[in-house]
Parts: C-alpha cells; structure tokens; sequence
C-alpha cells in the first residue's frame, strides 16, 4: 500500500498544490520584478556550468533524488501584522502540506518582527517541492510610541488580507480533507491574491511617514492592503559564483555572503541578495491620491548544504561568533573582503568532509543502498558501518531545510538601508508567538533526525517480507 492511496482519489494533494501555488508565485515575481527573472536565469546558467564541470557531482546529486528540485526550488518571505492574519496563513499554508518549522527572533537584530518557515516536512513532499516561506509577525509591542501604535494597530484591525474566495476554499479543505483540482486551480488563484504587490497604499502619506520613521519595517507592514511577497529566492549550486557575476547582468549584490564561509562541503545555508527597488506607490490624500514611494521588494539567492545536528550546529554558532568578534561586517560594505577572510580562518576547524562531519556526528546524512546492496539486500540486524565499508549502502548529505536567524537579519538589513541600524533589546516570545499562530512551532532537529533515522530503516528492511 502506498501513501498516496490515504489521499482520495477525487483530491490532488497538497505537494500538487504547492507546486501549482509555487510555479503562479514565480510567475507573478517575474511580471512584477524584472531583475528576479534576470537573477533565476544566471543562476540556472551557474548550476549548469556547475554540473557541466563536476560530473560526479551531478551523479551524486542524481543519485541522491535532490537534481530535479534544485532548478524549480524557491523560498519566499511576507511579514504579516496580526495574529489572526498568521493564524489564518497557518490554515492557507497547511492546505499546500506547509507547515511551521522553528522561531525565529529578529528583535536581537533591531527588527522588530519574530517568525518562522512555512514549509514541506517529509522527505518524500521536500523532494517534490520544497517551497517554503519565511513568515514574518510584526512586533508592535516593540514601538515605543504608544499613540503610534494605537495608530497601527487600527489600520491593521481594518484590513483582511485573504480573499473571501481563498477562506472559503481553506475551509473546504479543512472539512472534506482535501481539493479537488478545480477547486485547487481556483484556491491557488485566489491565494495569490493576497501576496500581490498594491501600488496603493492603504494609509496617508503623512502616517506612512511617522511609521517609517519608528521604523522602515513597520511602514512596509501596516502601509500596505496586503503582505506582498518581498523576494523569491532561487537555489544556486555556487553562490560565489553568481555572486562575482551580478554585476555583469546589472545587478548589485551586498558586499557579503551571509552564513558560513566557502567550502568543499557545504553546510546549513549561504545566502546574499540585492537591494530593494525603489518603487512609486500612490498614498491616500483626502479623496484623492498622491504619489511617492516605498523600498521593500529585492532579489536574494542561496545555496543549501549539509542539515548540521545540535553539536553541529553550535560549532557552526561558536565559529560564527568569533569571526563577528574579529571582524564584524560594517553595514557599507567597506570591509567586506577582510570579514570573508575572517570566516574563512575561523572555520577551518569545521571538518571539511562528509566522511569526517559523518564521523564526529555533527551533520544529518541520509542512507540507500547502492547497486550492490540491491543486488545483496542486507539483514534487518546487520551493522549499518559494516555495510558501509563493505560498499552495500551509501550516504548523502541531507539538505538543511530552513533559515539562520543572524544571515535573516544581514538580509533584512541589507534591505532597510544602513541608517535604519535600531537597538530593540533582545526579547524573544517563543510562547506568544505560537499562541498567535494557533499551534507550536516543529523543531527542525527532530525533522532531519526522523528522515535519517527513516532512510536506514528502509535500508534494513529492503529484504523485509512486507516489501520483498
Ligand atoms: C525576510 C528576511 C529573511 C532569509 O532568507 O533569511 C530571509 C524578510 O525580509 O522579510 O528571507
Ligand atoms: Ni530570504
């Protein structure tokens, strides 16, 4: 019996959803911002000379099932201002197989928001799409300005940003436990509705500027109909390669590479962008409109590597750290080259090969059997390093799935500009942020252990009498 057989079969399922959902998304950004389109085509130009050199790459990726995803892969971000409008894209997102994985809090940063991933979670649903969304919930408690945030708070109250159409299909969805095509073709068109950039603000110009002045964020959030999509993020197989080659195709990217430094093997996450658009958008003035304009929307890429463990990922901390105690990224730019020369150096005690980061558990590996373990599928009880010396069963990396708070906050304020550096203190609220949401966040340790731990078993019972 086969998992697709608990979906009925008048039901297309949520992964056929999300890559309807993630495939009108691209499409939409590429009409409205014209540099993600010039952005998607380098980095498919990038991954083919990348595969093209390293053919032993391509056939451990192949291998692997991660080549076919990694062209059509993108991660987007909204910032929503109330807890109903996140509870609300809770049930939006779930409807595609999205689910909320991990916290996040930016106040450390000095941006007001706290937020998760909306995201696949299995293995199988990843490796068909595994669109995601960095979600944003605007942090008013963090505005001094009581009467401000009355203000906000009221223009907020006042909007719905989902579509009369989209909530009635959500709740379909909810009740019958699935969509049927049609209903799903139209639930998608509807959705988009609600991530659509509006040209008109929702407030005045004389408001919209008192919120950009307590901060640009809060002006982004609460000016706006709806949470337009920020950025569309494509996944490049050699970030500094697209990197060096931005500014061939007209684009400038920010002097630094977010996350780790550059490696044989990649772990967790790089990520850089470019910097928002300065678009004209139109402002209420009495009965009629005045124009002006607002920077919110820009174009990032990333590169994934290896999910690293808890002790992985607190070595990954710690040398992060001491590379910012070094040299700490000034917010022009200036000392670019010296910081990726820090991290460089700080990190080489991060073992650089999977062999090794295998090893000294510090990654999350994902394990089948090669050609010759097929042929000699092995006993439930036999030892897993056995099998691997003995060349039955391989092992790959398995993606990191999600986001680092600190490269967040370099992209969030490579993107507010360098005079909008603001000292919130750092007060995360783990707690009100999943009572706004309506459930607890998934710990995405527990996500990529459960995929390993399921991709040995499938290698030990390959000769099980259920499946033989
Ligand atoms: C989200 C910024 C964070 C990432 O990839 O880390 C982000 C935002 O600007 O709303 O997208
Ligand atoms: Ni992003």
């Amino acid at each position: 019996m086969s998992a697709q057989s608990f979906i009925d079969p008048g039901f297309i399922g949520p992964d056929a959803i999300r890559t309807l959902f993630s495939t009108a998304m691209s499409e939409m950004y590429r009409t409205e911002v014209p540099a993600y389109q010039t952005l998607v085509e380098l980095v498919c130009e990038v991954n083919e000379a990348v595969l093209a050199a390293d053919p032993a790459e391509r056939h451990r990726l192949e291998a692997a099932g991660g080549l076919a995803r990694i062209t059509e892969e993108r991660h987007g971000a909204i910032r929503l201002g109330t807890a109903n409008e996140l509870s609300t894209m809770r049930r939006l997102f779930a409807v595609m197989g999205m689910q909320p994985v991990g916290y996040y809090d930016l106040s450390e940063a000095g941006v007001p928001v706290h937020s998760t991933a909306f995201r696949p979670v299995t293995d199988e649903a990843l490796s068909r799409n595994p669109f995601r969304v960095f979600t944003s919930l605007l942090r008013l408690d963090l505005i001094a300005d009581a009467g401000l945030r009355q203000e906000a708070e009221q223009v907020l109250a006042a909007r719905s940003i989902f579509t009369a159409g989209c909530l009635a299909l959500i709740e379909k969805a909810e009740a019958a436990g699935g969509l049927t095509e049609e209903e799903a073709t139209r639930f998608v068109a509807e959705a988009l509705e609600t991530f659509r950039w509006h040209s008109r603000a929702n407030v005045p110009l004389e408001l919209y500027k008192r919120l950009h002045d307590a901060h640009r964020l809060i002006a982004d959030v609460v000016s706006f109909k709806g949470p337009h999509i920020n950025h569309l993020t494509p996944r490049t197989l050699d970030i500094d390669a697209v990197q060096r080659m931005m500014p061939e195709k007209g684009i400038a990217p920010k002097a630094v590479v977010e996350g780790p430094p550059t490696r044989r093997c990649p772990i967790l996450l790089r990520q850089t962008s470019f910097k928002a658009l300065s678009e004209p958008v139109d402002f209420r003035d009495g009965n009629g409109w005045r124009s002006g304009v607002h920077t919110a929307r820009f174009g990032e890429i990333e590169q994934r590597g290896i999910a690293l463990t808890p002790k992985g990922r607190a070595l990954y901390d710690a040398l992060l750290q001491d590379s910012r105690r070094l040299v700490a990224p000034a917010a022009d730019g200036s000392n670019a080259a010296e910081y990726m020369a820090a991290l460089q150096e700080v990190f080489a005690p991060f073992p650089d090969s999977w062999e090794e980061i295998r090893r000294q558990q510090l990654g999350y590996f994902s394990y089948s059997l090669t050609e010759a373990g097929r042929r000699n599928p092995p006993a439930p009880d036999a030892d897993l390093e056995a099998l691997i010396a003995a060349g039955l069963v391989r092992f790959d990396p398995v993606v990191y799935e999600d986001f680092l708070p600190v490269s967040a906050a370099g992209i969030f304020q490579s993107n507010l500009g360098d005079d909008a550096q603001q000292d919130f203190s750092a007060s995360p609220n783990q707690q009100r942020f999943e009572a706004d949401l309506g459930t607890p966040v998934l710990n995405p340790f527990d996500l990529y252990a459960e995929i390993e731990r399921a991709s040995i078993d499938a290698c030990l019972s390959a000769m099980s009498p259920a499946t033989a």
